[in-house]
């Protein structure tokens, strides 16, 4: 079949899938800088185990060691999707030149031109997270910690990154989404449930007292159920979280990681219900099994249904902020980085080729809707994502593992561990 055919197809159900592809090709979807070495960074030694309560796991050779192999990665993998991307960075990547080394609370801008001479030189925008984790201070609590120092600290940090989301929002003229997420919490049962919560609280004032436009800077909450090592209590929870957006809705947007629920609850669910009150939320996307695992996206029933979610709610439009959040270190980290990113793609334009049935609900017509939605699962979409990658000059399926498969002969391989 053809593309011509596919479009007829879905032009009898009403939908215009060129229309469809001209929107998605214009979406920012930020890409996480740390599925290409672990969440390692480059701040802190780099064979130290994470902390703070996230995990990679596997140990596939070729991993990215500096500023200049994550870079050459990205590139990569930004030759493999379609669509428009967005960076997202942590401060851990900070790149530090001849003036040395600044430990968290003390980065400063400039440590971030490299990466923003990158951006530039690309057109992208740039997300940015500050990071509580993966560090000497980042042992127990962080922003909640009862030790005023170590919550000082943290404190300063997360100024610095206003500071930095700030710069990065003016140098590449987009927003800047700034995450806030720390592992806070408990392996046991707490005693002291709201001490750490208040101090929670009152740390995030602290960094949100720095002076930043909203407009440019959209400093979020992501809040968490647990991590490893964290099983009894996390600090940032989701009722915590949100309230906390909720009542600070002039400078911070509730951040959903869909890793980061009970395991029957569902993101796609929760879009809809935040976005009745938030005029903005953010979503970091990624694939839980069991656990916060942070597997590969698939194209799975999950994806497919928020990404609805996000096309229904109109959060195209910019009021929904989409990041992918994911690591696998056991597999080809490039791959994994690219099956991710265009599963997403594939969803939203999945998503967008689905015709507004809202009628037949809304006439309480279920037996049409049941049929209508089941026969839309057979429909050509294939032959529209090979266009879409067609026009976004980017490999179709089935034409880029040979590509990674070359990269990772003659660059990854000569990496070493
Ligand atoms: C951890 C959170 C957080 C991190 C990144 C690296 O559970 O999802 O967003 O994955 O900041
Ligand atoms: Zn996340």
């Amino acid at each position: 079949m053809s593309y011509q055919e596919a479009k007829s197809r879905y032009a009898a159900l009403g939908v215009d899938t060129d229309a469809a592809m001209k929107k998605l090709k214009e979406v920012p979807v930020a890409l996480h800088c740390w599925q290409g070495d672990d969440v390692r960074g480059f701040d802190t030694d780099p064979n130290k185990p994470l902390t703070g309560g996230i995990q990679t796991t596997g140990n596939y050779p070729g991993r990215a060691r500096t500023p200049e192999e994550l870079m050459a990665d990205l590139d990569m993998v930004m030759s493999l999707c379609p669509g428009t991307k967005k960076m997202n960075l942590h401060a851990s990547y900070a790149v530090f030149e001849d003036d040395g080394w600044a430990d968290r609370d003390a980065l400063q801008p400039k440590h971030f031109q490299k990466w923003v001479d990158f951006c530039k030189e690309r057109g992208l925008g740039c997300d940015f997270n500050p990071t509580f984790f993966s560090h000497p201070k980042a042992t127990g609590l962080t922003l909640s910690s009862p030790d005023p120092q170590i919550r000082r600290f943290w404190i300063d940090h997360g100024k610095a990154c206003i500071r930095i989301s700030n710069y990065l929002a003016e140098a590449l003229g987009q927003p800047c989404v700034m995450n806030i997420w720390t592992g806070d919490g408990f392996k046991d049962i707490p005693v002291d449930r709201i001490g750490p919560r208040v101090r929670y609280k009152e740390a995030i004032d602290e960094i949100l007292s720095e002076p930043f436009d909203f407009e440019k800077v959209k400093p979020c909450v992501e809040s968490k159920v647990f991590g490893i090592g964290v099983e009894a209590y996390t600090v940032g929870s989701a009722e915590f979280s949100l309230s906390y957006a909720a009542m600070n809705k002039d400078r911070c947007i509730p951040l959903m990681d869909n890793g980061h629920y009970h395991p029957t609850e569902v993101v796609s669910d929760k879009i809809p219900a935040l976005l009745t009150f938030f005029p903005e939320i953010a979503l970091h996307i990624t694939r839980p099994i069991r656990w916060d695992s942070d597997h590969v996206v698939l194209l799975d029933d999950e994806t497919k249904e928020l990404c609805k979610e996000i096309v229904r709610c109109g959060g195209l439009e910019g009021s929904v902020k989409i990041a992918l959040d994911y690591f696998d270190a056991s597999i080809n980290r490039i791959a994994a980085w690219t099956v991710g990113f265009r599963n997403v793609q594939k969803a939203l334009l999945m998503a967008l080729c689905t015709p507004d049935l809202t009628a037949l609900q809304n006439e309480g017509s279920w037996t049409e809707l049941m049929v209508a939605q089941e026969e839309l699962k057979t429909m050509p979409f294939g032959e529209i994502w090979t266009e879409y990658c067609r026009l976004c000059g980017v490999p179709a399926d089935g034409a880029w593992l040979a590509a990674v498969k070359k990269y990772e002969n003659d660059i990854l391989s000569k990496r070493g561990f």
